[in-house]
């Protein structure tokens, strides 16, 4: 069953394009690097820092985590946007509660009310390639963001940052790293990769926020 997440913007505005944006059929890929080789066998996810529970999975443990698909949109910062993506993955907010940094999902899906003892603030996502990205834990608690392993009914493409990648469809799309292995829950704000090099630390691309 596809969850149809495309109509968030409206709580930023009338456009679904954002401003300054294209819409694209193809999905371009864009990386710092070459697409980093991985191993399934010793592939790990962690999950650490200001956490309750400090986690690790395997690559098969991670797919055995609820998971969904959902039709989200796609906006590049250079221009770029593409309507109708079809994600599968685990939701961010499954990861979270797991962790014990929010007390109770459906409580946070409900009321939007965070009701959280945990004193993270701030997230730090790193990859297999070096990159990193950062976002307020604000940001990544929404239904939107999601630890993707599946494009269009397929295993996601690994220039797409298979074997799993963050989606962020509120964020241009650098806030979702690609071919990601683990977060860190921070108390206080980090720079992420691009973040360090000038790009928007809150990246809403209905703000156009593309520098700092
Ligand atoms: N690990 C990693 N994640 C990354 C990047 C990267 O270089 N490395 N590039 C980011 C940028 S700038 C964009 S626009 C998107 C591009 O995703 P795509 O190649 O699937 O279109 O991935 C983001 N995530
Ligand atoms: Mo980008």
């Amino acid at each position: 069953m596809h969850k149809d997440v495309t109509e968030l913007y409206e709580e930023f505005g009338d456009e679904r394009l954002p401003p300054g944006q294209r819409e694209t059929e193809a999905f371009p890929v864009l990386s710092k690097g070459p697409t980093p080789e991985w191993d399934p066998e010793t592939w790990e996810f962690t999950v650490t820092g200001a956490v309750e529970n400090e986690l690790t999975f395997s690559w098969d443990e991670f797919q055995d985590l609820p998971s969904e698909t959902q039709q989200q949109d796609f906006h590049c910062v250079t221009g770029w946007s593409m309507f109708d993506c079809a994600f599968t993955g685990v939701p961010f907010l499954e990861l979270a509660e797991r962790a014990g940094v929010i007390d109770d999902v459906d409580e946070r899906r409900s009321t939007g009310n965070p009701t959280d003892s945990g004193q993270a603030v701030h997230v730090m996502f790193s990859a297999l390639d070096g990159y990193t990205t950062d976002l307020p834990l604000e940001d990544c608690l929404r239904e939107g963001v999601l630890f993707a392993w599946g494009y269009d009914g397929e295993p996601l493409p690994a220039d797409h940052g298979g074997p799993l990648r963050v989606v962020t469809p509120h964020r241009y799309a650098y806030k979702g790293a690609k071919w990601v292995d683990g977060i860190e829950f921070l108390t206080e704000p980090e720079r992420g990769y691009w973040e360090r090099r000038g790009y928007s630390r809150t990246a809403n691309p209905w703000q156009e926020e593309r520098y700092s």
